[in-house]
């Protein structure tokens, strides 16, 4: 009777070993996290080796934001593979697959949380930003993630799921704003133009897949099923993050005098005369 009790208050149903289990019957979903762990791995030693030389504090600043992603993302994929960071959800009426049992990757938005900051700190900071604008883009960025966590973790409500993408999206486009239309005028400024736009394009490209891969995969109209899914995800972060991470750590280390003279990001208006 304990036993019944502590059951019902824990919100998953299947022990971790099954969920675990359940990973490695489908390959290709297993594959999906491994390849990302093994490329993380790379990419960390790759980045420490490609800023080893790197000393300015504000150009060091870039790669150590940049560092974070990779070293986020090894964390990430290990939460799946090993079943900590997944769920079996039941479907509410409305969705596609109402009633059953689904495997929700929720490890993913979670993480995210810690990774696209860094994303943004390192994009931010090329730009020559401001406090203003980067707090901005940062809060509306975690905003964006931990309500995309909401969304996939609703099972009450279909309709409320769909509440959750619409509050999502709109801080997504916060985001956009910020990287589409104030940093690109920064990054004039900041003599540094040509590689952030690059990254801004690279960026704004993949990162609209994720809300994409999100209404078409099994969390939302379930279209794709989940491996396909999770295979659209890993390889948008393949290149949103070491492929970005690469480009942006090899011209910081060619350009260190470039990022050196720009503006401290961290005060506020003018100051004192
Ligand atoms: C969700 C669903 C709700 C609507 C929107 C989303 C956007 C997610 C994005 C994720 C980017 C992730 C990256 C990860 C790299 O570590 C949460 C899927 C707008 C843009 C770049």
């Amino acid at each position: 009777a304990e036993m019944a009790t502590y059951a019902q208050l824990v919100p998953l149903e299947m022990t971790q070993t099954e969920i675990y289990e359940s990973v490695q019957d489908d390959t290709l979903l297993n594959a999906s996290f491994w390849a990302n762990i093994a490329l993380a791995g790379i990419a960390i030693l790759l980045f420490v080796y490609m800023g080893r030389n790197v000393k300015d504090p504000r150009a060091q600043l870039i790669w150590v934001a940049t560092l974070m992603v990779p070293l986020v993302s090894i964390a990430s994929y290990t939460g799946l593979a090993s079943g900590l960071t997944i769920s079996f959800l039941e479907m509410p009426s409305g969705h596609a697959l109402a009633g059953e049992e689904v495997l929700t990757m929720w490890g993913r938005y979670l993480t995210w949380t810690l990774s696209t900051p860094m994303i943004l700190l390192a994009l931010g900071l090329l730009a020559g930003t401001n406090l203003t604008k980067l707090f901005t883009i940062i809060t509306a960025d975690i905003a964006m993630c931990v309500t995309g966590l909401a969304a996939a973790m609703t099972t009450s409500s279909y309709a409320i799921r769909w509440f959750w993408y619409f509050i999502s999206c709109t801080f997504f486009i916060v985001v956009l704003y910020v990287l589409l239309v104030e940093w690109p005028k920064d990054a004039e400024a900041a003599n540094t133009a040509e590689i952030f736009n690059l990254l801004k394009i690279l960026t704004v490209v993949l990162w609209f897949g994720y809300p994409i891969f999100w209404a078409l995969g099994a969390e939302g109209l379930a279209i794709l099923d989940v491996a396909i899914t999770s295979w659209g995800y890993s390889f948008l972060d393949i290149g949103a993050k070491y492929v970005f991470a690469f480009l942006l750590l090899r011209w910081v280390a060619a350009n260190e005098a470039v990022i050196a003279k720009q503006p401290s990001t961290f005060t506020i208006g003018a100051g004192p005369e």
